[in-house]
């Protein structure tokens, strides 16, 4: 997210380094030192296999059909592209560097349980093939738009938020559904490097995670996720910045009040609640007009709701006013 401030090692999103360059300088520095010894250590086979997608309890449901409703005019950004280019800061500040793919492949993917609690029926812990059998899993092609002007276009498999609202019989009093990542600095070392207030949180208004757009996502290119894409569960909602599409959750907490989010806690005049899409509206320290495709490597304008405006606009009528829907 570009908030703290830099150390000499690490690089903008603009400055692409190669990967043995940003690695050697790095390791001179130190700075890889904890990789290294965690490299080496025993245990390192079992960890990576038990975060193989390849070994995923669901893999049976794909390739899951591709729902036509769901499509995008944007190219597809091709697989080896968008896996070795990621945001998932409990692994790393790494994005350009295929570290957090590397690192975030030894978090074991199960057991994985989910907590439904807060102003439910009923709270309960759920298994996520539980959870993942319950639904009908569906492939839709989603354009994706981060914070830091770049975007990418990826076939998601997943099933509607609004199945699992469903799922989890909220009560009439809940306003907003908050979500959590899971906390484990064993295999997450940035969760003791950084500062940041782990655990990863994220929410949305109750009309937002039932719109037809939000999407829970199990998979990507037909196949079970790999880790750094959010396994096992991730969220996607499409016309808002990225950092809304919070990574590997382990709870969904039902509330009245409205959730403060990890990155709207850290810096909230540049981040918040809302963070829908919009050209017109730039970042305190960047423009917002246009995006980097990582695909193409090509720039084009940025449309607002990041072109989902005919599905979701409607839920911001009236909220101009006093709200800062668009950071
Ligand atoms: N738990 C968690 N979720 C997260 C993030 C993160 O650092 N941690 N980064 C967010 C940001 S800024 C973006 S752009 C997307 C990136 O998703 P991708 O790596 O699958 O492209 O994940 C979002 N979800
Ligand atoms: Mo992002």
């Amino acid at each position: 997210m570009l908030i703290r401030r830099r150390r000499s090692w690490e690089l903008p999103e603009s400055a692409a380094t190669p990967e043995h360059v940003f690695l050697s300088r790095r390791a001179l520095l130190g700075g890889a030192a904890g990789l290294v010894a965690l490299a080496g250590a025993p245990g390192l086979a079992q960890a990576q296999a038990a975060g193989d997608p390849a070994g995923d309890p669901t893999r049976d449901l794909y390739p899951a059909a591709r729902n036509p409703a769901f499509t995008v005019s944007t190219p597809l950004t091709p697989e080896d592209v968008s896996a070795n280019y990621n945001n998932f800061y409990e692994f790393g500040s790494d994005q350009m560097n295929y570290s957090i793919a590397r690192i975030a492949a030894r978090m074991p993917r199960r057991p994985w349980t989910v907590k439904i609690d807060g102003l439910v029926e009923q709270p309960r812990e759920v298994g996520i093939d539980d959870i993942i059998r319950a639904m009908k899993l569906e492939e839709r092609l989603y354009r994706h738009r981060c914070v830091e002007a770049w975007s990418m276009t990826v076939p998601w498999t997943g099933f509607p938020m609004k199945d699992f609202v469903a799922f989890a019989k909220p009560l009439s009093g809940a306003k907003y559904v908050q979500m959590e990542t899971f906390v484990n600095p064993k295999v997450a070392p940035a969760q003791n490097r950084f500062i940041y207030p782990w655990p990863y949180v994220e929410g949305l208004t109750m009309a937002e995670a039932t719109n037809d757009l939000a999407f829970l996502v199990t998979g990507i290119y037909g196949k079970p996720a790999p880790n750094q894409y959010g396994a096992p569960l991730r969220l996607a909602v499409p016309w808002k910045y990225g950092f809304k599409s919070v990574k590997s959750i382990v709870r969904f907490s039902f509330v009245a009040e409205r959730p403060v989010g990890l990155w709207e806690k850290v810096q909230g005049q540049e981040y918040g609640f809302w963070a829908n899409v919009n050209p017109q509206v730039p970042h305190r320290r960047w423009s917002q007009a246009s995006e980097r495709d990582i695909g193409t490597g090509e720039r084009r304008p940025t449309l607002i709701y990041n072109g989902y405006g005919e599905q979701v606009a409607s839920l911001y009528s009236g909220l101009e006013k006093t709200e800062k829907l668009f950071m």
